[in-house]
């Protein structure tokens, strides 16, 4: 059994897609052990995302990422931080694979509607960034 943070970035949230990503994980047998809406500042933002601190990237995602609403989720089942990140599809939405989430959904490399933890590492850091032990049930 493993755990994996999930985010509907600010773009999913604005586009009415939230219903839809949520159906697809629990499609794919996935439960959400945890779940909130959250409006991140500049600066929690960029705590997320200090790995990527150095990255041209690094301003604008942090923006964005503050700019609206986020749905943060828990998600656990077997092998879910693979199974989450093959229903999100590459970062790029051009590269892709057909059915992913951001195939469907995304309108750009950087607007691309979920956000998935990488490995057991991160799960831990990114869960721990948003969820305390009693909210994860
Ligand atoms: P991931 O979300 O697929 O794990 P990362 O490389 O960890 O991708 O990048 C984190 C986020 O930063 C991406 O989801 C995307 O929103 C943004 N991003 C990544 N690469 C670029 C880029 O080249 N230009 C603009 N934004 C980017
Ligand atoms: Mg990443």
């Amino acid at each position: 059994m493993e755990r994996t943070l999930s985010i509907v970035k600010p773009d999913g949230v604005k586009k009415g897609v939230l219903g839809e990503v949520i159906r697809r994980f629990q499609a794919a047998g996935i439960r959400i052990a945890a779940i909130k809406m959250i409006h991140m500042t500049k600066a929690e933002a960029e705590g997320f995302y200090a790995v990527h601190k150095a990255r041209p990237f690094f301003s604008s995602l942090t923006e964005f990422m503050s700019s609206g609403s986020c749905v943060v989720m828990v998600l656990e089942g077997e092998n879910v931080i693979r199974k989450n990140r093959d229903l999100m599809g590459a970062t790029n939405p051009k590269e892709a694979a057909a059915g992913t989430i951001r195939r469907d959904f995304a309108s750009d490399i950087e607007h691309n509607i979920v956000h998935g933890s990488d490995a057991p590492e991160t799960a831990a850091f990114e869960i721990g960034y948003f969820f305390n032990a009693l909210e994860i049930h």
